[in-house]
């Protein structure tokens, strides 16, 4: 998962830019989930709004766009800023913990904990690297690097090298590159790559090694550089596109955060529907799932019965066919913001 979102390139651009560093604030510093992810669908909703917003009154009109988002939509609009933001950035406490969380390994709580024991930059954390876990070290090490978005360019590049990589290890393996890349974005903060296999059911044991082949096969190759965790059905590491692999390319290309999952074939599809996204939208489409008599996650959709009780779950062979169970127009990964 990646932990910058893109800023938006859109006519409100400087609201959604502002809404978004409110909603990182909320759930860095305050661990206020739910605030995050209010200003987060109403940044959504903004995005897509295809008229340049004048006033808090006409955004208040948006989905997830209440009285307290429009107020400071209008104060934005009348002096060009916003004294909540100017506030947090200027509060060394926000700032800090803010910061500290950009690091790959140290989440809100972490990042709180280190501050409160005086270490607040990055220079503070190379002090302490002893004291980091392995997954926080790492971070350090590539922090430049991990800051970087992925340019959609090279995550073509990665997707063609992966793909072909995948078909060298066992053929029968089907794989797609989901996240922010799959819904057209022109660039991304990681490579979220979901993997199933024929052999591999929600029936059958859990085979972590058909996982891990195609991981040592990566490591193998040069390709995957680091571990930071690595599980039966869930990776995470690092990743850098070799110069030997890319011959049109003049200088070193960045280290990158990478996510592979092994899912059951049977599942596969919920599983590609919710790592696309975006988050925004998965939620959007549970609740209206919900609404229609179904529960949907990132493993099945299953009816709801009279008592509320989830029954078993139902067969999915496209993502089009959990649209469908809900009786909602399908929608392309681009047209999967909010
Ligand atoms: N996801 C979700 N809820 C979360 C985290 C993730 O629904 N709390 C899903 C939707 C995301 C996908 O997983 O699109 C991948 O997570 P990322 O954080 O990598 O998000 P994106 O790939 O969309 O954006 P980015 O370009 O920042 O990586
Ligand atoms: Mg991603």
């Amino acid at each position: 998962m990646s932990k910058r979102k893109a800023p938006q390139e859109t006519l409100n651009e400087g609201i959604t830019d502002f809404l978004i560093e409110l909603a990182n604030y909320e759930r860095n510093v305050n661990r206020a989930v739910h605030k995050y992810n209010a200003y987060r669908k109403a940044a959504a909703s903004i995005s897509k709004y295809p008229n340049k917003i004048k006033s808090g009154t006409e955004a208040k009109k948006l989905d997830g766009v209440g009285k307290t988002i429009a107020e400071k939509i209008d104060e934005f609009l009348t002096t060009g800023k916003l004294r909540k933001i100017e506030k947090i950035r200027g509060d060394e406490t926000s700032s800090s913990i803010n910061f500290l969380t950009r690091v790959t390994g140290i989440g809100p709580a972490a990042a709180r904990k280190f501050f409160e024991d005086g270490v607040k930059t990055l220079e503070d954390l190379k002090n302490i690297e002893h004291k980091l876990n392995h997954h926080q070290q790492i971070g350090l090490k590539y922090f430049e690097d991990f800051e970087k978005r992925i340019p959609r360019v090279e995550m073509q590049k990665m997707e063609v090298h992966i793909l072909k990589e995948l078909d060298v290890v066992d053929p029968v393996y089907i794989g797609t590159i989901c996240g922010s890349y799959r819904r057209g974005a022109e660039s991304s903060g990681d490579i979220d790559i979901l993997l199933t296999h024929p052999d591999y059911t929600s029936e059958t044991e859990k085979q972590p090694k058909l996982l891990h082949a195609v991981v040592e096969h990566l490591e193998s190759i040069g390709f995957i550089t680091e571990t930071l965790s690595k599980g039966d059905t869930k990776y995470m590491g690092v990743c850098q596109m070799q110069l030997k692999d890319d011959p049109e390319a003049t200088e070193e290309y960045p280290h990158r955060r990478i996510d592979i999952r092994i899912i059951p074939k049977d599942q596969y599809f919920c599983g590609v529907l919710y790592f696309t996204g975006s988050d925004v939208f998965n939620k959007h489409m549970r609740t209206h799932a919900l609404d229609m008599g179904f529960t949907l996650n990132e493993y099945t959709i299953r009816p709801l019965g009279v008592t509320g009780m989830a029954g078993e779950p139902l067969l999915v062979d496209s993502e089009k066919d959990i649209f469908d169970y809900i009786q909602w127009k399908y929608r392309e990964p681009k047209d999967r913001i909010e």
